[in-house]
């Protein structure tokens, strides 16, 4: 594929009210942003992973049940539209922006796919326990390949939960992963039962369609229900990108425990406090 002729830049500017319900409330959709070509690239590199999934993927629905909710990660290290995704695509600018940082580098890509008649939910989990990072300077974009529907299972956030001022301990997100001792080192209280008690809570939710995005916080609760459909995909993709003030934390339980993770950043060398950088971690905006 050659991306000479993809849109470098967003298929419409970011608004100011936007980065302010962003910044105020943890999440918001961003609609008719990403411009098309790249969705359609995209969708063919996403089932190529699906084919051949990466040394870090998870299928979090066990053998036996319906449809397929597969997480893989990193795929912009073995694929080359990935790649150009994360880097080339207007996805940095986008990042910079809402984040308000000079100089941006990205973290990682999550893949999150629910086929058709898959019950499996992802739990109710904020992002940065996971991570050895510390900042506030680190945005999630969701982007939908398929429509993403309440029926496919929207992912849907808890209205200013970012502002708790909590790190809750991550949840392992399949019986079936092996993580819950891992996560368990971080030492964080335990999440509520956010489900039990969801009428308690404001929370925000979008259908989206392809070139729509939702952007969010580290610390903002989020969940996704399974896929009920019997023919909806629902393909999605979450870009982790570090702007100005994020920094490596060098604390227990995080992913960096993950032997799979490591087998992917097997030169990984970085110190507390430092910034990501280099093969790993690409500076991605101001472009080069
Ligand atoms: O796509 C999903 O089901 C969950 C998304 C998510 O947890 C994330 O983007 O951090």
């Amino acid at each position: 594929m050659t991306f000479a002729s993809l849109p470098k830049i967003l298929a419409r500017s970011i608004t100011n009210e936007e980065i302010a319900d962003y910044e105020e409330n943890g999440a918001t959709v961003l609609r008719n942003v990403v411009p098309l070509e790249w969705i359609k690239v995209m969708r063919e590199a996403i089932d190529r992973i699906l084919d051949d999934p990466g040394a870090a993927s998870v299928e979090y629905t066990p053998e036996g049940n319906n449809g397929r909710y597969l997480g893989d990660f990193f795929a912009w290290m073995r694929d080359h539209d990935f790649e150009a995704f994360v880097k080339q695509s207007p996805m940095p600018e986008l990042a910079a922006t809402v984040m308000k940082s000079n100089s941006v580098n990205f973290f990682y890509d999550q893949l999150l796919v629910k086929e058709p008649n898959t019950i499996e939910p992802t739990p109710w989990h904020q992002d940065l326990p996971y991570w050895p990072v510390r900042g506030d300077d680190i945005l999630s974009i969701w982007v939908p390949f398929d429509s993403a529907t309440v029926e496919t299972g929207v992912v849907v956030y808890i209205k200013g939960s970012h502002k708790w001022g909590k790190m809750y301990a991550p949840a392992a997100f399949g019986a079936n992963t092996g993580y819950a001792d891992i996560y368990a080192k971080a030492g964080f209280e335990p999440l509520p039962d956010i489900e039990a008690e969801r009428d308690k809570h404001e929370i925000l939710s979008w259908e989206m369609e392809p070139g729509d995005v939702i952007i969010h916080h580290p610390l903002t609760l989020h969940y996704a229900a399974g896929n009920a459909s019997p023919t909806g995909r629902r393909r999605g993709l979450a870009l982790r990108y570090l702007g100005d003030d994020a920094t490596f934390d060098d604390r227990p339980g995080t992913f960096l425990e993950n032997q799979k993770v490591m087998s992917i950043l097997s030169n990984f060398d970085m110190k507390d406090g430092d910034r990501f950088d280099g093969q790993y971690f690409p500076k991605v905006w101001p472009r080069k």
